[in-house]
């Protein structure tokens, strides 16, 4: 990208936004970074680069802001998580589906030349093969997230095919991080319990102790956007989501992991509707692709993510 060039974020405020934001500011510079959401309030995280409010509807004022600012890249992340996104199906896929489509419209009408979008291993579904899931396995679907981000990735495909625009998805796995909060998620517990073992509460968790989930810590999810946005357009092989992930666990594993430095904290078990969700994702994925396409590596397992998060979330105090 050339200086005068700018990044767009959309759904800046959310749990990955916020970080990604943070990163695209120090590799580019804060004056090519325009974050927006359709939340105002969300402007309180961005006081070092551009921040627009911005609803991916109103197409208009996405153009209009793609114009002012010579937006060249657009990572777009507005999106309902998988357990919120249950509560009112229709309005998940109208968030989650018809705003990637009018992203993607407006990207190809304004010239963007490259756009990222975050799919999710919840593509995959109980027909689907869930031990080292394949790049290419069934896409079962069975939440509402879930079919929308399979209904995104082959729109995304066709974009691609279609009109040429250079569309690049990750299936993200569960994301943990100690700067910001996941909402709405199946995968949250895995973020909160390291709260909850740094402010010495012990912990209620919504999935079975034995449910192994893909993960991936934050900074090997920011890692591995960029990576993506970077590699030569002839090396992305994959138009549909990448499999990625950085680890599997458990919660049961991640409490051991925990009890190295808390070994007091102890963790009860409430399975409750997520459990469900939790029961038709892979408990890991099959990653080579990306691997061998653009040379993705994670940095982070459990023991060393643990390592991180508690002694961040020891610095900087949790949130309640
Ligand atoms: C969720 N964190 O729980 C997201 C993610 C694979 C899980 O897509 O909905």
């Amino acid at each position: 990208m050339k200086d005068t060039q700018r990044i767009l974020v959309t759904g800046a405020g959310g749990q990955l936004g916020q970080e990604l934001v943070r990163t695209l500011m120090a590799v580019f510079g804060e004056d090519r970074i325009v974050a927006s959401d359709i939340d105002r309030t969300k402007g309180i995280h961005f006081t070092q680069c551009a921040f627009e409010p911005l609803n991916v509807f109103s197409t208009e004022h996405m153009e209009t802001i793609i114009q002012h600012y010579n937006i060249k890249q657009v990572y777009h992340l507005a999106a309902i998580l998988s357990a919120l996104g249950e509560k009112d199906p229709t309005s998940t896929w109208q968030v989650n589906l018809d705003g990637l489509l009018a992203v993607l419209a407006t990207a190809q009408k304004m010239e963007v030349e490259r756009v990222f979008w975050p799919s999710s291993i919840a593509v995959f579904g109980t027909n689907s093969p869930l031990d080292n899931t394949p790049q290419y396995a069934l896409r079962d679907a069975r939440t509402v997230y879930g079919i929308a981000k399979v209904a995104g990735e082959l729109w995304c495909q066709y974009y691609f095919e279609r009109y040429g625009l250079d569309v690049r998805c990750l299936r993200y796995p569960g994301l943990i991080g100690y700067r910001s909060l996941p909402g709405g998620g199946t995968t949250d517990y895995a973020v909160d319990i390291y709260h909850h073992a740094v402010k010495g509460e012990n912990f209620t968790c919504y999935l079975g102790p034995d449910t192994r989930l893909p993960m991936l810590y934050m900074p090997d999810a920011i890692k591995a956007a960029l990576q993506l946005m970077k590699a030569p357009r002839e090396k992305i092989k994959v138009r549909p989501g990448y499999n990625i992930q950085g680890m599997s666990f458990t919660p049961a594993e991640a409490l051991r992991s925990i009890q190295r430095f808390y070994p007091e904290f102890r963790v009860e078990y409430a399975p409750d509707q997520r459990q469900l969700i939790a029961d038709g994702w892979p408990k890991a994925v099959d990653d080579e692709m990306a691997f061998n396409d653009w040379g993705w590596e994670p940095k982070y397992d459990l023991d060393f993510m643990t390592e991180d998060m508690l002694t961040h979330l020891m610095e900087k105090g949790v949130e309640s």
